[in-house]
């Protein structure tokens, strides 16, 4: 037995169970989800598909359907029912036409839909990275940005909100294939109804959402779906908000065809070229037990309660901001519409965000140093931290526990910036240790 990676688990239960996860793409998924990760379907190769038919029916006429299958191998009984399963949830959950749910990350997602509809050379309209959006959006060191044309649109610093009428500039002056609106560090709602407005105004421009962060607020109802908003595309990691395994997916909108056949370049036939574009565009043997492990964790995400999870999320993110903005910090975009906030710390006490993670690690607080609307720092040493709700959530913290948090952040504030002795770090530590341990990991329960 391997000893040395069983004391390496061992300890990060520990590490995960005595400290509070802030950040926002992180979560605690249930022991039903991490089981499934663990399970014996990571033995089989299913290059491929399932059978599409009855997709439209309820788990039971899921797993009831017999169709020929589009794979390479043979054993797939168990796989197709799981794949199966997964794709008919998923559809539910976000109103999609076609679920393409194996992708095995977002990076993977995203480049799975470029590589469905642009040809090298065709132009992106994606946020810029500085101002909140995500490498696999043109950022100039991805492998992307080596094969398309990526331009940028911004944010506004004050609002913190998308400059929609840059936007709109944009992609009037650079018609492009794609609008990309999606984002790793953004804590407004879209208006997505306003975007596909200009989309439609350019000819054979795909309406893509990279919604990895706001996906489970989608699913439980606090947050507008863009499939539902005039949108064709929209991918989406399976572990941020959504609460499950890592990994990646992509829902569309449009007609469901065979994947053994090429169909048209047509913005109706994208589910179609997404799903020959996954596999074998970019990808080979699907994950099957990350995707049974989706499956599980789109049941859950299905149920009540995850509505309420989600309204919580973004309750819980409200109060937290509130509270941060009464202790001196200075927030982008003065506060928060979802899961996620974010603070100029330079602005707020005068320290760099990596010095506050590191502070806020010695006490048992993870967040991220993140950069902030044009940033003047490194982005390894940036002005600003970034932090989010989505995981304290699921191990049920509440209102009392957002402000003490906040009460926490400030005196590790106030220690970095040399106004209290580094000893009350040790103090809050056992501090944050107790709370925590009053509300385990659901997969420890
Ligand atoms: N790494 C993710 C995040 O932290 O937001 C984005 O891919």
């Amino acid at each position: 037995m391997d000893r040395k990676v069983f004391d390496l688990i061992v300890a990060e239960t520990n590490r995960q169970n005595q400290g509070l996860e802030l950040i926002p793409s992180e979560n605690y998924v249930s022991r039903q989800v991490l089981d499934t990760m663990g399970s014996v379907f990571t033995n089989k190769y299913s290059e491929g598909y399932p059978n599409f038919d009855g997709l439209d029916g309820d788990d039971d006429e899921i797993v009831a359907s017999t169709g020929e299958d589009y794979r390479y191998y043979g054993g797939q009984q168990n796989v197709n029912v799981v794949e199966r399963l997964a794709i008919g949830r998923a559809r539910r959950l976000f109103h999609a036409d076609h679920a393409n749910v194996q992708p095995h990350s977002g990076a993977q997602a995203n480049n799975a839909v470029y590589n469905a509809w642009l040809q090298p050379g065709d132009t992106v309209l994606g946020m810029n990275l500085g101002h909140g959006g995500h490498l696999t959006h043109g950022s100039p060191v991805t492998q992307s940005a080596k094969i398309y044309n990526f331009i940028a649109y911004g944010t506004n610093p004050e609002t913190g909100d998308i400059d929609y009428d840059e936007l709109e500039r944009l992609a009037r002056e650079h018609q492009p294939k794609i609008i990309l609106v999606g984002y790793s560090a953004f804590m407004k709602v879209p208006d997505f109804d306003r975007v596909a407005k200009v989309g439609r105004e350019v000819p054979g421009c795909l309406l893509m959402a990279d919604m990895a962060h706001v996906a489970g607020l989608i699913a439980g109802g606090v947050h507008p779906n863009p499939l539902e908003h005039g949108f064709h595309v929209m991918t989406t990691t399976t572990h941020k908000t959504l609460r499950g395994p890592r990994g990646g997916l992509i829902l569309s909108m449009g007609h469901v065809g065979s994947p053994l056949r090429k169909p048209e370049h047509t913005l109706e036939n994208i589910p179609t070229l997404i799903d020959r574009s996954v596999f074998p565009g970019t990808q080979g043997g699907p994950l099957e037990h990350i995707i049974a492990a989706k499956a599980v964790a789109f049941y859950e995400a299905l149920q009540p309660e995850f509505r309420e999870y989600a309204a919580n999320i973004v309750h819980n993110a409200k109060v937290l901001a509130d509270a941060l903005k009464e202790r001196g910090f200075k927030l982008i975009g003065g506060g928060t519409e979802n899961h996620l906030i974010l603070i100029n710390m330079i602005e707020s006490y005068g320290v760099d965000g990596k010095k506050f993670e590191r502070a806020l690690d010695r006490i048992g607080l993870t967040l991220n140093a993140n950069s902030i609307p044009n940033d003047t720092r490194k982005p390894f040493e940036p002005s600003g931290v970034r932090l989010g709700t989505p995981a304290i959530t699921t191990r049920g913290l509440g209102e009392t526990e957002m402000v003490q948090i906040a009460d926490w952040m400030q005196k590790t504030a106030e220690v970095c910036a040399g106004k209290r002795d580094e000893a009350e770090l040790e103090k809050m530590r056992e501090e944050v240790r107790k709370l925590a341990l009053r509300f385990p990991l659901p997969s420890e329960k």
